[in-house]
């Protein structure tokens, strides 16, 4: 046992780097590659892996915090040395001064150690050519000490601001050593792992290691693109910078339309290959006049993808230019830009924004599970700060997914065709927060569509004229005190629907799975929406017909404050035959309540209210309580339902037929 402070790796050379994330918390157990926080600069974020195991002792940064290279992260508490991963050494946790050394510097004392064993030799796999000098971000590595790697296998994810690639390795043998760690930093070149590998008979022994050269593969990473070609009128055809390799690969989306306005370094189209995906940036700013390619089409280094009006050339056109054509007669598409972007600018505020993968907000770890998901982030709601999609995230959408497409609906539309609510960036119009929606809130979204979806409803109305029953309860308050239970108008609701089932077994049905039979239910237990701060949940009170005024209150405080302390069982939730939803403690005059199905029927109650009501011969005050039933007309006819309510309310007014 020792205690250790982790520090921020090399950051790449960024200072003052926000804490976006914290993932980890004091007590927590973590293993040698667990994330600990994420960053964001103004460019990339990353998340930084531990180094470690251990047991969190105390954390040292928290989010909005800015860090460094060196910038203590949290205190560990290590087991044993055995624990630590391979290229943990690498990472800054000693000394300032071990902070400083560069990981590569670190791993060149590991080449001499090295060499040839026996009849094999080590060979040091490395970055092959990623088409520029950039550093580029470890985001994850396939293989670890001890695996055993066929020529091709992918050893490591890297990731810059603009692409993804894989690195394979370029022999089959044994990984002997890892030279790099998840989060680090390398370019071109630069040693990833050294592979023990059999050496055939004719192959002359080497003592040293050597660094292997990597095929040229379709995963650069322009972050530049090619040297635009410039033609007359300030137009300029955009090409594919070197990807290098010679090969063509497929372009997967493109990210800007004809007209649009653009400034250098924004995506114009995604490419993607068996091992890398890399977006290609605009050269120059300006607006897009015609796209020469389209998705799905293939395309390798030169060619030429789109053209652009550079800024400049507009901005002299609409300086010089009155009404008449540009002298230099702009293509068609040209000409239309200006026109098709003020179309796209009278769009109405709540249009769609475009999801583009170069909007969508994650990180690394994120975009590759991602990927390899085969998930468009852009439709992925984030939950981290400021909407940051997290893995949960990623997660929480896939089952989403999964459970819309096993019951049959449209994962987007909530099924049965309808169209799909277009998605709306908000942050456009003003300050937002993103808030997670609870369980019980997803659950209760999900139940609402479906009986929404499913259940065709009809709602009636009714005031019941409660004032004798208003009397009666005050009356019952020393009595209720003495039993030691609350009553409230509820209780003797729950009781007179109770009663009304009974006499209208109609309500007390449920349509069967297989469509061709109803389920006629002997038992009546009466569901309760109860309001919690985690959201609705409805407890139900069994045998309610068979229980007195003050049982039923009882059940209902009972279930109400295990409801609101959020310790209610499945079993307290399930059985229910019919539910109240009661706003009377909080007010209004009626509502439409949703049945909660495969329940037939609902009852909302609002508020009471004294109204001036006609006796036959003058009008009195009445304390009026107003009433709606919403019940599944798949079951449930009109005269039914007419019935039971009517019912209902003759209960209410006169509680004196409760006992009959
Ligand atoms: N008219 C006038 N006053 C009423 C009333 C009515 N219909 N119903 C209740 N009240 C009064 C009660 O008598 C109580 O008054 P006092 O404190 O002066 O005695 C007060 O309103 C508060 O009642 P309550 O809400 O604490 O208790 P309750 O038994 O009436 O209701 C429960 C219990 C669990 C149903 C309720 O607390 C609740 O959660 N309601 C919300 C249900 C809901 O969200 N439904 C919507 C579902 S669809 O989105």
């Amino acid at each position: 046992m020792a205690k250790e402070i982790i520090k921020a790796p090399d950051l790449g050379g960024a200072e003052d780097v926000d804490v976006i994330e914290v993932f980890v918390k004091a007590g927590e157990e973590i293993t040698a590659d667990t994330l600990l926080v994420a960053l964001e600069t103004d460019k990339a974020s990353m998340e930084v892996p531990a180094d470690k195991a251990g047991k969190i002792i105390k954390l040292l940064v928290k989010e909005g915090d800015k860090i460094s290279q060196g910038t203590p992260l949290l205190e560990l508490e290590t087991q044993s040395a055995g624990d630590e991963k391979p290229a943990a050494k690498e990472q800054p946790t000693e000394a300032a001064a071990q902070q400083e050394a560069p990981t590569q510097k670190a791993a060149a004392p590991k080449k001499q150690a090295a060499a040839a064993e026996g009849s094999t030799e080590v060979v040091t796999a490395s970055v092959p050519d990623i088409g520029s000098d950039d550093e580029v971000q470890i985001i994850e590595l396939h293989v670890a000490v001890g695996d055993t790697v066929s020529e091709g296998d992918t050893l490591v994810t890297l990731e810059s601001d603009k692409a993804s690639m894989e690195v394979p390795a370029e022999v089959s043998g044994e990984i002997v050593e890892l030279l790099v760690k998840e989060g680090d930093n390398t370019s071109t070149g630069k040693a990833l792992a050294k592979i023990k590998t059999a050496r055939s008979g004719s192959e002359p022994a080497t003592d040293a290691p050597k660094t292997v050269e990597q095929p040229s593969t379709p995963t650069s990473t322009p972050k530049a693109a090619a040297k635009p070609e410039t033609a007359a009128g300030g137009e300029v055809t955009a090409v594919v910078p070197d990807i290098g390799s010679d090969d063509q690969v497929q372009i997967i989306e493109i990210n800007v339309s004809a007209g649009d306005e653009i400034s250098a370094g924004d995506t114009i189209l995604t490419l993607e290959s068996d091992k890398a995906s890399m977006e290609i940036p605009a050269e120059v700013s300006g607006i897009i006049v015609k796209l020469l390619v389209k998705e799905g089409d293939v395309a390798g280094s030169g060619t030429k993808i789109a053209i652009i009006k550079s800024a400049d050339a507009v901005a002299e056109q609409s300086a010089g230019a009155g009404a008449e054509a540009t002298p230099e007669a702009a293509p068609a598409e040209a000409s239309a830009a200006p026109a098709s972007r003020s179309a796209s600018s009278a769009a109405p505020a709540s249009a769609p924004a475009p999801a583009t993968s170069g909007e969508v907000y994650a990180g690394p770890a994120v975009r590759l599970l991602a990927r390899e998901l085969e998930v468009d982030l852009a439709k992925v709601t984030g939950s981290g700060p400021r909407g940051r999609i997290q893995k949960e995230d990623l997660h929480d959408y896939l089952k989403g997914a999964v459970k819309k497409a096993e019951s049959g609906a449209s994962a987007v539309s909530g099924g049965s065709g309808i169209p799909a609510v277009p998605a709306v960036d908000f942050a456009k119009f003003g300050e937002i927060e993103m808030i997670k929606l609870s369980k019980i809130a997803r659950v209760t979204a999900d139940n609402m569509a479906r009986s929404w979806l499913n259940v065709p409803h009809v709602t009636q109305w009714d005031d019941a004229d409660i004032t004798e029953l208003e009397e009666f309860r005050k009356a019952l308050k020393d009595e209720a005190e003495k039993a030691g239970v609350k009553v409230t108008p509820v209780a003797f609701i729950i009781k007179a629907v109770a009663v009304a089932l009974k006499a209208n077994p109609v309500l007390l049905r449920s349509l069967h799975a297989d469509g061709e039979h109803l389920v006629q239910k002997k038992y009546i237990h009466i569901g309760m929406a109860v309001d919690t701060p985690r959201g609705l949940v409805v407890p139900v009170i069994r045998d309610a017909d068979k229980k007195s005024i003050f049982e039923i209150a009882s059940d209902i405080g009972a279930m109400a404050a295990k409801a609101r302390d959020g310790k209610l069982s499945p079993a307290d939730m399930q059985g229910g035959c019919f539910t109240v939803s009661s706003l009377g403690g909080i007010g209004g005059n009626g509502f439409t309540p949703i049945v909660n199905t495969p329940e037939v029927g609902i009852l909302g109650v609002s508020r009471s209210q004294i109204k001036p009501m006609w006796n036959g011969s003058e009008f009195v005050p009445r304390l009026m309580l107003p009433l709606s039933v919403s019940y599944d007309h798949r079951v449930v006819n009109g005269a039914d339902c007419g019935r039971f309510f009517t019912y209902l309310v003759q209960l209410l007014s006169d509680i004196r037929r409760l006992a009959l």
